[in-house]
């Protein structure tokens, strides 16, 4: 019998299905070409598949605004083809997780056209309805993608709120009729045989009733205060488990929290709580957010990441929660280009930033691409942007008077669509990736980078991530153990200890390209070599570690 957290030992590996694979020269990734793929997912030996929205949708958020969710959209497939996808994945000894968007819905979905054919329509309050104040909208709050929170609609003289873009519209969820829908809608899906759920923004659903201004002087004066972490979602959360997930035990659930607290992870990831079984987090992933700015140019701030990667691992092992462990996604930049060196030290770091992520506590994530290493396009020109929020915030800054060529700098180093190339599978036309003309261009690096190369190279960068992911396999520690962060002073070293029963396991990266000395202060007479992205000799006292070097030994 599988036990019920299964997950701790697991590794996630995401698909961005647009752009992993396109089976049918259309230049849009698909159903078809992920099938194709599974072979290698099962030599990288990930276990778990996490697929983003394939659902009927218009593609203006890529997928994240569904308009139905119970059909697959034809871009991708149909039904039968995903099936078939299930089934394959299911023989090859794998699970797939679905993502979930029940925050909002595209307004191309059914029940917003019934909502804006009146107020008395059944399907009006499955969405939020505010009057407008002397002809402005209800309150202040701004979207994530640039904007005011809230759209107009004439015939009902109200706006109805939408905390992305005006055709994702929020889904009234202190309607029970509403929640009753999508729990139904959900169970379809895991009766179907899916493994479980990533929720998108999960931690929005409960708004604030007031609907108030937000007047707080405080970087963010964008209303997430009132639906961040809001006053119901804990309860909502807890009806979800009890009304579908606790229905199948062995299923794995992952929420997305937008702007969060360890507080409240704790309470959406411990088990006594029956809410997730786990959670992410994007803390650390806006140490290059000056003053939680997103659209600015800023180095990462070191300290700041060790600091709040050490807070979560501590706090969330003290109150039995489970972090998801990423550095990156399809909303981010790719994390080589970001936290390491996509040029002179392009395999050094990327094991590097691996070897951290992989052997902390929590549950892996990789994203498709980050195994061989792939990096950043760095598009020169708009045109060759595709995602709504990297065009609404160029056209925002330019409104307020930025150059073109900052916006593109800034974009370069912050769009979403950094991570949205092609999959680099090898040196053929278009990266292997499609026999048609991509949506999307594939990166320039694609001859050097790529999947093919990476499987054949000695000690590539897929290989260490093939060894990462067989450790924990092999060593209880890692995904059972507990954590103490070390070297806190050391302000170049991320170093920690993991302890299960018997083991005890000494990790230590080298975040910089450049050497740096450290003094281990510990017992280190019996050691066993575990990896290294350097020829590893043994551990000394007094060592020099080289650019990027990451190791991890048993003491
Ligand atoms: O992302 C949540 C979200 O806010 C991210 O888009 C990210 O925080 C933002 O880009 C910061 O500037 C989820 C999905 O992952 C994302 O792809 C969707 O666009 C978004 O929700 C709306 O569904
Ligand atoms: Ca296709």
């Amino acid at each position: 019998m599988e036990n019920n957290n299964w997950w701790k030992s697991s590794v996630v590996y995401q698909i961005y299905p647009k752009s992993f694979k396109d089976s049918n020269g259309d230049g849009i990734g698909d159903i078809g070409g992920i099938i194709e793929k599974l072979d290698y997912l099962k030599d990288l030996g990930v276990e778990v598949l996490w697929l983003t929205p394939i659902y009927v949708s218009p593609q203006r958020d890529n997928g994240y605004d569904i308009a139905d969710y119970y059909n697959i959209d034809p871009r991708f497939g149909d039904m039968e083809k995903f099936e078939e996808l299930l089934d394959s994945v299911h023989k090859k000894g794998m699970k797939l997780i679905m993502d979930m968007v029940v925050n909002h819905t595209s307004t191309d979905h059914k029940w917003f056209k019934e909502a804006l054919k009146g107020k008395e329509n059944p399907y009006h309050d499955f969405y939020i309805w505010k009057q407008g104040k002397d002809n402005k909208a209800p309150n202040n709050w701004t979207s994530k993608f640039s904007g005011s929170a809230w759209e107009y609609v004439e015939s009902l003289d109200s706006y109805y709120l939408h905390l992305f873009d005006k055709t994702q519209a929020d889904l009234n969820w202190e309607n029970p009729k509403l929640r009753e829908e999508i729990f139904k809608m959900m169970r379809f899906w895991m009766d179907k045989g899916v493994d479980g759920f990533r929720l998108d923004v999960v931690n929005l659903l409960s708004k604030d009733s007031n609907f108030s201004d937000d007047d707080y002087i405080t970087p963010n004066r964008d209303g997430r205060r009132f639906y961040t972490d809001g006053p119901k979602i804990h309860e909502y959360l807890q009806e979800m488990n009890e009304q579908v997930f606790s229905r199948y035990p062995s299923s794995m659930t992952v929420g997305e929290m937008s702007s969060t607290t360890i507080e409240n992870c704790i309470r959406y990831t411990n088990p006594e709580n029956k809410e997730l079984s786990m959670t992410f987090n994007f803390h650390h992933l806006k140490v290059d957010y000056p003053n939680g700015e997103k659209w600015s140019l800023a180095p990462v701030d070191f300290k700041l990441l060790k600091e709040t990667l050490f807070d979560w691992q501590v706090e969330m092992e003290q109150g039995n929660g489970w972090n998801a462990m990423f550095w990156c996604n399809h909303d981010q930049p790719r994390s080589l280009s970001r936290f390491g060196n996509d040029t002179k030290y392009r395999e050094e770091s990327a094991k590097m930033l691996a070897t951290m992520i992989h052997l902390m506590r929590g549950t892996p994530y990789i994203y498709q691409g980050e195994e061989i290493g792939m990096t950043n396009p760095n598009f020169e020109n708009i045109e060759k942007y595709r995602d709504v929020e990297s065009l609404n915030i160029f056209n925002e800054l330019k409104s307020k008077g930025m150059e073109e060529k900052n916006i593109l700098d800034i974009l370069m180093s912050k769009s979403r669509d950094n991570s949205r190339t092609p999959v680099q599978w090898n040196s053929s036309k278009n990266a292997g990736f499609t026999d048609g003309e991509p949506w999307i261009e594939v990166s320039k690096n694609y001859k050097e980078i790529n999947a093919e190369v990476e499987m054949i190279k000695e000690n590539s960068i897929y290989k260490h991530y093939k060894d990462l992911i067989s450790l924990r396999k092999k060593y209880d520690v890692i995904s059972m153990g507990t954590i103490k962060t070390i070297m806190l002073e050391q302000d170049k070293i991320v170093a920690y200890i993991r302890e299960f029963k018997n083991e005890k396991m000494l990790v230590v990266c080298n975040f910089y390209g450049e050497q740096v000395d450290i003094f281990l202060d510990m017992d280190i007479n019996k050691q066993q070599f575990i990896i290294s992205n350097y020829d590893f000799c043994r551990l000394q006292k007094e060592m020099t570690l080289r650019p990027y070097e990451a190791f991890a030994v048993m003491i």
